[in-house]
């Protein structure tokens, strides 16, 4: 049982700014939100290898093939990196994989939706993984030790992403008229389920406060939300791309763009899995599983051999 005088002072070195690590007390109650959050989150970057993987045999150069090979590889790193980071908190792996391939595990909405052109490819680079920084950066401070520590690498990751995105689109926007009309068309899809990314209003977000509290997040959706639009809009400006909102305004007043009204339906729908590819990503995800079990198995057994030789020759 969490007593008063143990969350107090768990409460005192959150807000000291102290690490809380692994072996640390923490509230049952952080624990379970950590291992919510950062599963979500590997599963997310797992789900994620597959929109761009599926343009691999098709990029059009072999370094734009090498580019994002590594690309897709490094997404893979993330999940495992994450993976590792909740299983320090006393998660089974195999239980959380299991929990989302088969139960009701969430991952991030953004990879429900398909690539339809190579230029899907640049504004995943551009927009997907230039959110995933803002997110990600702000995550890399977070109170739980092992979790800043793999974001913090993974952003430096990520940052390679977003240039290799916004230099194809950039080129992309200054190429023929049909290059430029697939850049703009995959700007135009991207956009909106990009902002829903940072997840729903602060005022709809059950998980917010708590998260706040704790340091686990330092800021809330729409703050991150927000920065990223502002950087977004010099950025598109910069390539000579538009943003398809019609409401996109500089607010004097308070130094920021406002915008319009995020499509909220579509999200829920999204989250629900009802969007356009969830059933797809989950019959992928769910063969690559079922296919990898005797990989799996052998692996255990190799371990569980190389443990019993080791205990007999020591
Ligand atoms: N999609 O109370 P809230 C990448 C859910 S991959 C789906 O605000 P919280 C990459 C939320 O889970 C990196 N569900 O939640 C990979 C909650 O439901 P539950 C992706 C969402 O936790 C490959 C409910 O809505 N990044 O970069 O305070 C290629 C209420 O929300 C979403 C991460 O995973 C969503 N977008 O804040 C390219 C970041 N948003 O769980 C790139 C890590 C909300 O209570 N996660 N929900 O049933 C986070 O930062 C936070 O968990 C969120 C949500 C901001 C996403």
């Amino acid at each position: 049982m969490d007593t008063q005088q143990q969350l107090d002072e768990f409460q005192k070195r959150i807000d000291n700014g102290e690490t809380i690590e692994p072996k640390d007390w923490m509230p049952e109650r952080y624990r379970k939100q950590l291992i919510r959050m950062m599963s979500q989150h590997a599963h997310s970057e797992i789900v994620g290898m597959l929109p761009e993987g599926n343009w691999i045999t098709r990029a059009p150069s072999l370094k734009r093939k090498m580019v994002l090979l590594a690309k897709v590889q490094d997404e893979a790193g993330h999940g495992l990196y994450l993976y590792s980071a909740t299983e320090t908190l006393g998660a089974e792996r195999r239980e959380l994989v299991e929990d989302y391939l088969y139960g009701n595990a969430k991952y991030s909405s953004i990879f429900n939706y398909p690539t339809l052109t190579y230029a899907d490819i640049c504004v995943i680079g551009w927009l997907v993984d230039g959110a995933a920084i803002v997110n990600q950066t702000m995550l890399a401070k977070s109170s739980y030790g092992p979790y800043a520590r793999a974001n913090l690498r993974i952003c430096k990751e990520e940052s390679f992403h977003k240039k290799q995105g916004y230099e194809m689109l950039a080129k992309m926007a200054d190429g023929t008229p049909e290059q430029q009309r697939m850049a703009q068309d995959a700007v135009n899809r991207w956009w909106w389920p990009t902002l829903m990314m940072f997840g729903p209003h602060d005022s709809d977000s059950p998980n917010s406060a708590e998260l706040i509290k704790w340091a686990v997040k330092t800021k809330t959706n729409d703050e991150l939300r927000q920065h990223f639009v502002d950087r977004m809009v010099m950025e598109a400006e910069a390539i000579g791309i538009s943003l398809p909102d019609p409401n996109l305004k500089y607010n004097e007043e308070t130094g920021h763009w406002d915008f319009g009204d995020i499509p909220w339906d579509e999200f829920w729908s999204v989250v629900k899995g009802d969007g356009p590819m969830n059933r797809e990503r989950m019959r992928a995800r769910r063969k690559a599983y079922e296919d990898g079990e005797w990989v799996r198995e052998a692996a255990m057994e190799y371990a569980r051999k190389k443990k019993l030789r080791e205990g007999k020759a020591s």
